[in-house]
């Protein structure tokens, strides 16, 4: 029994010696230098090359290294076999950080200050108190959930919309298509934090912002999207902050990445950019997680975390 690491994106390195500091007897191959393919049962990926999986006739399981599995399913090669991904604390504590920074960061106008201090401004402005201002977290996974719950502890007035109804403490649920109206409608800060399928391609657009509310007593509109890029249309964003239709956002992943230099986001004075790594996935966390996960399989126990492959989430 072989395991493979294949990476388009990630260095080799790291994650094979990780991986064999947990277990020095596993059979591990770094793609592209697969042997005998024929040995190999498992895969861990990140962004693997088109085509690649099906080279391997015996595979079994491919595991996703990172929560999201879209640029699994973006392979029109891949084998029928499970798709497992990664649930993981160490994952889902770093998303719940950057999105109660990013919140925090809207909230408390910390980049008016910023540009105050650099134009030695001494001048405060009206701050609204948390429970003034409404969140509405797109996505109420593992990741959605564990944010929103940490907002409210914060004292926001927290909201969540999912396919299918939700019961978080301190946390509103809204669920389908029939009540995504009245969850933005409420909504002045959104937190995108949805997978990228087929159903959500394009979704954050310009009439999606213009529902969100405007009467707030604080930030707001703003946009924080931290799950997938190919959800927001970057144009319709753009748009929208020219209107004054949304007053910022942050957004940490892209339609293309890395972003184009020539996108006017970089350069937008209400717009926060990071390089995708709201969450890293850790290797030190990760590779123990996927090994647990054949030992399981082995011991012929049913797998965690597998991804539907109806729903690509
Ligand atoms: P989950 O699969 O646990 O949650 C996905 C949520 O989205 C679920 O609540 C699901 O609803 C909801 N959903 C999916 N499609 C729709 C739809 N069409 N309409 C309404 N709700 C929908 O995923 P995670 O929380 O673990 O991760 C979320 C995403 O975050 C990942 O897919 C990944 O793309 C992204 N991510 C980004 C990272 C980064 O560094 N920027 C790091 C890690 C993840 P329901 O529960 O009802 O099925
Ligand atoms: C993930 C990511 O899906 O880092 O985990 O984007």
């Amino acid at each position: 029994m072989a395991l493979l690491f294949m990476s388009s994106a990630w260095d080799n390195d790291t994650w094979l010696n990780r991986t064999r500091a947990i277990d020095g007897n596993i059979d591990l191959r770094g793609w592209p230098d697969m042997g005998n393919v024929d040995d190999i049962r498992y895969a861990m990926v990140w962004k693997p090359p088109a085509g690649e999986l099906a080279k391997l006739p015996n595979l079994q399981v491919i595991f996703s290294l990172g929560a999201g599995v879209d640029h699994i399913f973006q392979d029109p090669d891949l084998p029928d076999c499970p798709v497992v991904r990664t649930v993981d604390e160490n994952l889902t504590m770093r998303m719940s950080e950057y999105v109660v920074l990013h919140v925090l960061m809207h909230h408390r106008q910390v980049r008016r200050y910023d540009t105050q201090q650099a134009a030695k401004v001494w001048q405060g402005h009206i701050q609204a108190g948390a429970d003034e201002v409404r969140i509405g977290v797109l996505g109420m996974g593992v990741l959605g959930s564990d944010a929103a719950r940490k907002l409210a502890v914060l004292g926001f007035k927290v909201a969540g919309w999912s396919n299918t109804r939700k019961s978080v403490d301190g946390v509103e649920s809204f669920a389908g298509q029939s009540e995504l109206k009245a969850f933005l409608n409420r909504t002045d800060i959104l937190v995108s934090l949805l997978p990228l399928t087929p159903d959500t391609k394009g979704f954050i657009n310009r009439d999606l912002l213009r529902e969100l509310a405007r009467d707030g007593e604080g930030a707001g509109p703003v946009l924080i999207n931290t799950g997938r890029g190919g959800v927001q249309v970057e144009a319709d964003i753009l748009a929208a902050l020219e209107a004054d239709e949304l007053q910022a956002a942050t957004l940490d992943v892209f339609e293309t990445e890395p972003l184009p230099e020539a996108s006017a986001l970089w350069s937008h004075p209400r717009v926060t950019v990071t390089p995708h790594n709201s969450a890293d996935s850790d290797p030190r966390a990760l590779c123990g997680s996927v090994l647990e996960q054949i030992h399981r399989f082995e011991a012929g126990k049913p797998l965690e975390n597998q991804v539907d492959r109806a729903r690509y989430y």
